[in-house]
């Protein structure tokens, strides 16, 4: 029998065993990546954490890998499908979306309570992480020194339909039992700069683990202190990934994260009378109807308008990026069939 030693505490179970099974040979070994480097990783093993070249794989923290000897050294032999990946369209606008963590059970989107309510940002992570495919928590952070914990929970619940809405202090530990009983598996903290989200981290490892860094005075807004994303064992079972914070979060292919997001108006809009309702003036608009009754906030509509057009523009990208590949595929195509028959002619 394998024995998965220290990968117990790097989120081993049987699933992952059964998995492992196809790609297990004599000379491979099983990991997770907790760390990622420029063309090499920190690998959680059976024996320990080892360094390992990443060669041709693109990973990300998180990622179940195999590691096999590369010459003198270790490297990744095998990524394994992931059963959820965090996505954001990059910071440099390019059509590539950028992994923020892989193989999550639950993403903890953070929020403080020290600066003002932002929903509709609550929101863009929210679409993200339904997106995902893992189960998204919402933690109110700073809730020491919030002036109304109630009112906040409430209106961000009615942004985050689905999502359970938990205020916490990473500072004094209040709310942090609460967490962690809605936790499950491998989590990932995400959230802008100066969230609260290493503080948070900390207050569930029990110690002083990560680094957190002061907010600036005048907006309380973070210095971007934790600089790698990160993954480590929590004491009672569970794996915790720390990110950096996020200056700006833009949709990527995430359209069934948006929808998961904003329920209500998808259940709304199945009850207008034009199938194609854009519920702006037709008759019969049933999300129209419901503003005007009070029952669905005007802004929730136009959040959810937001992400969906910015949805669309980033999904046009994408298209255009890959039939200009394909075009260029044609292109390589043609070229070779001239040599060959040129070849043949002589
Ligand atoms: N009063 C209070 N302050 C907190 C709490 N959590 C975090 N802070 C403070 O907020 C500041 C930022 O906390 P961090 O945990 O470093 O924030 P972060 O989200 O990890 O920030 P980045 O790593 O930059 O993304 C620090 O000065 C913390 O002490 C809390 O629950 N209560
Ligand atoms: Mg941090
Ligand atoms: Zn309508």
């Amino acid at each position: 029998m394998f024995n998965p030693g220290q990968l117990l505490s790097y989120g081993w179970n049987d699933t992952l065993s059964d998995t492992f099974d196809n790609y297990l040979t004599d000379h491979r070994e099983p990991g997770r990546v907790i760390r990622v480097h420029r063309g090499q990783c920190d690998v959680a093993t059976p024996r320990g954490i080892s360094s390992a070249l990443t060669a041709d794989h693109v990973l990300c923290t998180g990622d179940w890998v195999t590691l096999g000897a590369h010459g003198d050294e270790i490297a990744v032999a095998d990524l394994l499908p992931r059963s959820s990946t965090i996505v954001r369209s990059s910071a440099s606008g390019r059509s590539e979306g950028q992994l923020l963590a892989t193989n999550v059970d639950t993403v903890v989107i953070a929020a403080a309570l020290d600066t003002a309510l932002d929903l509709g940002r609550i929101e863009r992570l929210l679409a993200l992480a339904w997106e995902s495919g893992a189960q998204p928590v919402v933690a109110l952070t700073k809730s020491d020194i919030a002036s109304d914990v109630p009112t906040a929970i409430s209106e961000v619940s009615a942004a985050a339909p689905g999502a359970t809405v938990i205020a916490v202090s990473g500072d004094t530990g209040d709310g942090v039992d609460v967490l962690t009983a809605v936790l499950t598996g491998t989590i990932a903290l995400i959230g802008p700069s100066g969230a609260g989200k290493s503080t948070l981290a900390n207050a569930l490892l029990g110690e002083d683990l990560l680094a957190t860094g002061r907010v600036r005075d005048g907006d309380n807004k973070g210095r971007h202190t934790t600089a790698h994303r990160e993954l480590v064992p929590l004491p009672h079972g569970g794996t915790l990934i720390d990110t950096p914070g996020l200056r700006g979060v833009g949709m990527w292919d995430a359209s069934d994260g948006i929808d998961k997001t904003f329920p209500e108006i998808d259940e709304l809009a199945a009850q207008c009378r034009f199938d194609d309702c854009a519920h702006e003036s037709e008759p019969g608009c049933a999300v129209r109807g419901a503003i005007e009754r009070g029952e669905l906030p005007e802004r929730r509509l136009a959040s959810y308008r937001k992400l969906i057009r910015e949805n669309r523009r980033i999904e046009a990208r994408t298209d255009a990026r890959l039939r200009a590949e394909r075009g260029r595929e044609m292109k390589a195509i043609t070229r070779m069939q001239k040599q060959m028959i040129r070849s043949k002619r002589r």
